[in-house]
């Protein structure tokens, strides 16, 4: 009989986050038309991870873009950053939220309304997002086969 005593040939040694980035609603309006243009970064430790489509002239955005991306170490917060796209300007804050991966459960779709908040405090109501995210643990050869599935999938028609 197999005892899991913590010395497993085939530890945990990363995870897969796996994100359903669905609509936001109530967002602040940035451009003189009335509107705004969102879009929403996916940053874990400084570094974005993922950037999601923009969608014009909207305060209530319908992404449902799904993506997945690996993190190291789930005690890290992954920040979300919603900015409104401009042609000619730098783009314009439309507020951030965390969210906490260590208080998700493992394996499990957690369905969030994640509430925008100015980090410069003086909006009081920026609207949320509604996004569903699952946190998978991988073993090593779980990892490489991702990375190979990841590979072939977005680059494999360049030796086609
Ligand atoms: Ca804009």
């Amino acid at each position: 009989m197999h005892v899991d005593d913590g010395t497993d040939a085939n530890p945990y040694v990363t995870f897969r986050l796996k994100i359903h980035l669905k609509e936001a609603h109530g967002l602040v309006i940035r451009d003189a038309s009335g509107s705004s243009d969102p879009y929403v970064k996916f940053k874990y430790q400084d570094k974005t991870m993922y950037k999601s489509n923009t969608i014009y002239r909207s305060l209530n955005p319908n992404w449902d873009e799904e993506f997945a991306f690996l993190i190291d170490d789930p005690t890290y917060q992954l920040r979300l950053e919603v900015f409104d796209y401009d042609r000619f300007m730098m783009d314009d804050s439309m507020g951030i939220t965390i969210i906490e991966l260590v208080q998700l459960k493992l394996f499990e779709t957690h369905e969030l309304k994640l509430m925008l908040e100015d980090e410069n405090g003086t909006e009081e109501y920026m609207g949320y997002l509604h996004l569903s995210v699952t946190v998978t643990p991988l073993t090593e050869t779980q990892k490489n086969e991702v990375s190979y599935s990841f590979f072939t999938e977005r680059f494999g028609h360049f030796f086609s």
